[in-house]
């Protein structure tokens, strides 16, 4: 099992993230905390100095497994779904430069809030048919580019809460190149069975991301890590688990307190 842990390359008002900014100096210590590699938030990859990141990525010799573009919707209002085809087309162009960064990594892009959701009187089918056609617009623009929707809880998203309705979504959708990110937070919200929806999402799991049921770091609330680890495992999940938490008490402490949690389950 390999292990990475999200940074986000600039600010952003999204609270479940133990690092932010500061590149050389974090990504140094995600190293020494001994993680295989970084997940990195980007709101814009054209605001990125990609000369300086891609060199402490080297130095580190950290392989990025996936890209998180929730930025956009929360710092710009940008949404697959939206009502106005203006900021649809714009969002779809931030997705497809998104793919064209991810490249570089051979990473997963995620598709977690930039999806939207219904907010107006447009009805459910409607909406769906709009993430639809936007989703299958980004996953046709590279096909080698795995794409993955992710089940959110019904606090942040009335669009794809669960498991089920994200293979439904991929059943309709039928891109081989788009999946499945499961997120232990989210699905402790909203799954009848954490373990049997790993296990219904079998070769569609694309990603993997880890917070307790408080969103701290693994061990600080109720989720039984052992045997959602174990399932990863008898699913052959070969992808990065990543930790998705809260900087609490403070980054450091967060992240280091995840990885020693993590750690015996590195050989499996
Ligand atoms: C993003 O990966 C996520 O899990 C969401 O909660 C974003 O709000
Ligand atoms: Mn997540």
């Amino acid at each position: 099992m390999k292990f990475s842990i999200v940074l986000s390359t600039q600010p952003t008002s999204f609270s479940a993230l133990a690092y932010k900014g500061k590149l050389s100096e974090n990504i140094s210590k995600i190293k020494m905390y001994g993680y295989d590699g970084i997940e990195l938030a980007v709101r814009d990859p054209n605001l990125l100095d990609l000369n300086q990141l891609n060199s402490v990525l080297k130095k580190n010799n950290l392989p990025v497994p996936a890209i998180g573009t929730g930025q956009a919707y929360g710092e710009e209002g940008l949404s697959l779904t939206h009502p106005d085809e203006q900021i649809r087309r714009k969002a779809i162009e931030r997705i497809k430069s998104q793919i064209k960064f991810a490249e570089q990594y051979n990473a997963v892009v995620i598709i977690g809030l930039v999806r939207g959701k219904k907010e107006t009187d447009l009805s459910f089918e409607r909406v769906e048919d709009l993430l639809i056609e936007s989703l299958n617009e980004c996953a046709s623009s590279n096909e080698n580019i795995k794409i993955a929707i992710e089940p959110i809880n019904r606090y942040e998203t009335n669009l794809i809460n669960t498991v089920n309705s994200g293979l439904l979504l991929l059943e309709k959708l039928h891109k081989d190149n788009v999946g499945l990110l499961l997120d232990t937070f989210h699905m402790n919200i909203e799954e009848p069975s954490i373990i049997e929806s790993i296990r219904n999402a079998k070769e569609k799991l694309f990603h993997f991301h880890i917070a307790d049921s408080n969103r701290w770091y693994p061990g600080a609330g109720h989720i039984d890590f052992k045997i959602i680890l174990e399932t990863l495992g008898e699913i052959n999940y070969s992808g990065f688990v990543s930790a998705e938490i809260l900087p609490v008490p403070d980054p450091d402490t967060a992240a280091e307190k995840t990885i020693e949690y993590l750690r015996p389950y590195k050989k499996t």
